[in-house]
């Protein structure tokens, strides 16, 4: 036990009523320690005959956030949440759970064991476990759904979302909301019911909610959601859950969570969800910086371009209360994005995500300009123009000129230079890049790319500001691409090879789906346009930048847009349409016959599998050569670009995850097979057959039973 439990929860007497105060750092988890402590500390308050009631309350304003995630797949320690739980539970004394900051998990299902709980309005409750792959195990499918209903329950457990504490009164998850001091609030609580006396309500006894519950509902959300749970397991047993909660006496119920808890546990997904968790908050940390460099604050930002990446970007901006000034170059671009900002918020209040106030609030902080001068106050710029580097020069030069001296200028490029666009400014310091994904509103991930000149300040305020927009920061190096884009080219590259070697573009799309992904990779290009590409591509056969003659050059894409099918708006592409929807056309076979015929590429069977892993092998590879280059700071960067940036199934962890679960000597086999066919499109990665040869992994750690 890493903490004292006596010191990880601390015992005060009020007058009659014990406060118990859980200080257990980071964020008051259920660990050994607190456990240990929770348990030591309510049997004292038991037998203390001075005490009427207790208080249970986090110190530095939060309760708990739930079981200790760094203790999954260790053996378990301490004492059991159930124990602690049950002390809660059969109190002779009343108990009453004071929340501040967030009860999440095992955290809220501590709280819903005890018989009150009393919030602070600022507080946040939810049960996420499925983000981790799992469900609520310390009993919150049962009593949630006792309490809520079974809609609410599922509609909160299968989200994962977190309500604020007006709501979860609304919902009957706590007694009373307060915006004054809470322990003083909990405390008056107490009082009230010790005078008043017992018996004191139990969560798990109530079957008003659950005794009209419509079987049909269960049926109807899994067949619903089927096809997105797919390769998943928590989603499913968290229906089975809250249907076991509506037919089931309250031990049964338990028993049944308990079992399906085990399952989700045991699973492959947990342990990759597990690791985006922690993926996610290291990707926020960069290595390396002056500690002095603080990030700066910023209360104003420009944003160059209102098309639909520079819209959605907007939006990030004034929704996390920011002012942000939208600069386009004619009245008619601007009038376009911004009705286009409109229309996105008003589909956002039919969805019900955000509620009329909100929008409001947000377009109040949103305002536009077709003059540089307006952005003379801006405290950081994002230029989301074209893809076009005597252009983006340009505006970096203007920028450099109306902009205040110590303002950061950022780059939205998906691949272009950041060096040579910071080289037209006299403040190279100031310049990075911050790759947003499109919808740029909607999607997580902000790709920030440093310059070799950025300074640190930059950086670093950078990557606190997207975290401040609700995005998840990687920190990329330069080259073209950065992480997302130059593993994506691999990606496209060597499955357009595997359709030469003999699959169908219907093919590969049906292995890319069954794996997890949420598109096809051939399905995507058709709905984006193969126009664009062909054009660019064009432009580098002209510029002497493509050669056609490379076995890696796959004439495929340009062919079926020669033909004129452009995707899916000109009703073939890949596929073939009718309307949106698509079919194999043996048109495309085809034309991916006489290529393989003119290349010379000797045809083959493929499963499913062969093409998921020999796509998957070639990214993680490249994974490797951009880790070796120190383009990313660590393996789980590039995870976590993919999972949140490019669709990479959360459940299988990554890119990178998947080859070191498969085992790094593994990938190497492959790839070296690959090399041996192939040439030098598969070299493999210098750090992969130094990790291999090592036995460690990709940060460098021994890989237990190696070497
Ligand atoms: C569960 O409860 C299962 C039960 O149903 C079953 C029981 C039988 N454990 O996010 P932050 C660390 S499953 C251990 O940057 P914020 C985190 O890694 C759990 N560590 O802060 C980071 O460490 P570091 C269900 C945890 O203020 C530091 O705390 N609960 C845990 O932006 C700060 O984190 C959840 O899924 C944990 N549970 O956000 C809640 N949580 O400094 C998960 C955090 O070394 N947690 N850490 O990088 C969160 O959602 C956010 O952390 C929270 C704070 C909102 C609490």
């Amino acid at each position: 036990m890493s903490q004292d439990p006596d010191t990880a929860v601390r015992y005060d007497v009020h007058g009659d009523v014990a406060v118990l105060t859980i200080d257990f750092p980071p964020v008051n988890a259920l660990g050994a320690a607190m456990k240990e402590g929770m348990v030591r500390r309510m049997r004292q308050a038991a037998e203390d005959d001075a005490v009427h009631a207790i208080v249970v309350i986090g110190d530095n304003d939060r309760f708990v956030a739930g079981a200790d995630i760094r203790e999954f797949g260790k053996p378990p320690r301490g004492p059991t949440l159930l124990e602690v739980q049950d002390l809660l539970e059969f109190s002779e004394k009343p108990v009453v759970c004071a929340i501040d900051g967030h009860a999440l998990g095992g955290g809220l299902e501590l709280a819903l064991a005890a018989p009150f709980r009393v919030a602070a309005s600022r507080a946040k409750l939810g049960l996420p476990e499925v983000n981790l792959g799992l469900l609520p195990g310390g009993g919150g499918t049962q009593r949630l759904t006792r309490i809520a209903g079974p809609e609410v329950a599922l509609d909160l457990i299968l989200s994962g979302k977190h309500i604020g504490a007006a709501k979860a009164k609304e919902l009957g998850l706590v007694d009373e909301v307060t915006d004054a001091d809470l322990l003083t609030a909990a405390i008056d609580f107490a009082r009230r019911k010790a005078d008043a006396g017992g018996p004191w309500p139990r969560a798990i006894e109530r079957t008003d909610k659950v005794a009209t519950a419509d079987s049909a509902l269960f049926e109807k959300t899994r067949s619903a959601n089927a096809k997105k749970w797919a390769g998943t397991i928590a989603p499913f047993r968290i229906v089975d859950c809250v249907e076991a909660a509506c037919t089931r006496s309250p031990q049964d119920g338990l028993e049944f969570e308990k079992a399906a808890f085990k399952e989700c546990l045991e699973a492959p997904s947990r342990a990759a969800q597990v690791h985006l968790f922690f993926a996610e908050r290291q990707a926020a940390k960069v290595e390396g910086l002056d500690p002095a460099a603080k990030p700066r604050d910023i209360a104003k930002v420009g944003v160059i371009g209102a098309g639909t990446m520079g819209g959605g970007i907007a939006m990030s901006v004034v929704n996390a209360g920011i002012a942000c000034v939208l600069l386009e170059v004619t009245q008619d671009a601007l009038d376009a994005g911004l009705e286009k900002v409109r229309g996105n918020y008003d589909i956002s209040i039919k969805r019900g995500s955000r509620s009329q106030a909100q929008v409001d609030a947000a377009l109040g902080l949103l305002t536009s300009t077709l003059d540089y001068d307006d952005l003379a106050d801006c405290d950081l710029v994002i230029e989301a123009v074209f893809e076009n580097m005597g252009v983006k020069k340009e505006i970096f030069g203007t920028l450099d000129r109306v902009t205040k001296p110590d303002a950061i200028l950022a780059s939205n490029t998906s691949a272009l230079d950041i060096d040579e666009i910071a080289a037209a400014t006299g403040r190279p310091e100031n310049v990075i890049g911050m790759h947003f994904f499109s919808p740029a509103n909607v999607m997580k991930l902000c790709e920030n790319v440093r310059g070799t000149k950025s300074s640190d300040t930059t950086i670093a305020t950078v990557m606190a500001f997207a975290k401040r927009i609700g995005k998840v920061p990687v920190l990329a190096g330069n080259c073209e691409g950065f992480i997302g884009n130059r593993i994506l080219k691999i990606y496209g590259q060597e499955a357009d090879l595997i359709l030469e070697q003999g699959a169908a573009p219907w093919d590969v799309d049906r292995a890319l789906k069954g794996f997890g992904f949420p598109m096809g990779l051939y399905l995507m290009r058709d709905m984006s346009g193969l126009d664009v590409g062909y054009r660019m591509r064009q432009g580098r056969i002209e510029a002497g930048t493509l050669d056609t003659s490379s076995p890696e050059y796959s004439p495929l894409a340009d062919r079926i847009v020669e033909a004129g099918r452009h995707g899916q708006k000109t009703g073939a592409g890949y596929y073939k349409y009718e309307g949106r929807d698509a079919s194999p056309d043996p048109a495309v076979l085809d034309m991916l016959r006489d290529v393989a015929a003119a290349k010379q590429v000797p045809q083959r069977r493929f499963t499913d599998e062969e093409i998921v892993e020999q796509i998957l092998a070639a990214m993680a590879n490249e994974g490797a050569k951009i880790l070796e280059e120190g383009i990313a700071q660590r393996a789980s960067d590039i995870d976590v670009t993919y999972v949140y940036g490019y669709g990479f199934p959360k459940h299988e962890g990554g890119p990178m995850f998947w080859a070191q679960r498969k085992g790094l000597d593994k990938l190497l086999e492959i790839v070296r097979a690959n090399h041996a066919k192939f040439g030098d499109r598969w070299k493999p990665a210098a750090l992969l057959e130094a990790r291999v040869a090592d036995g460690k992994d990709w940060d460098g750690k021994p890989i237990a039973g190696a070497g």
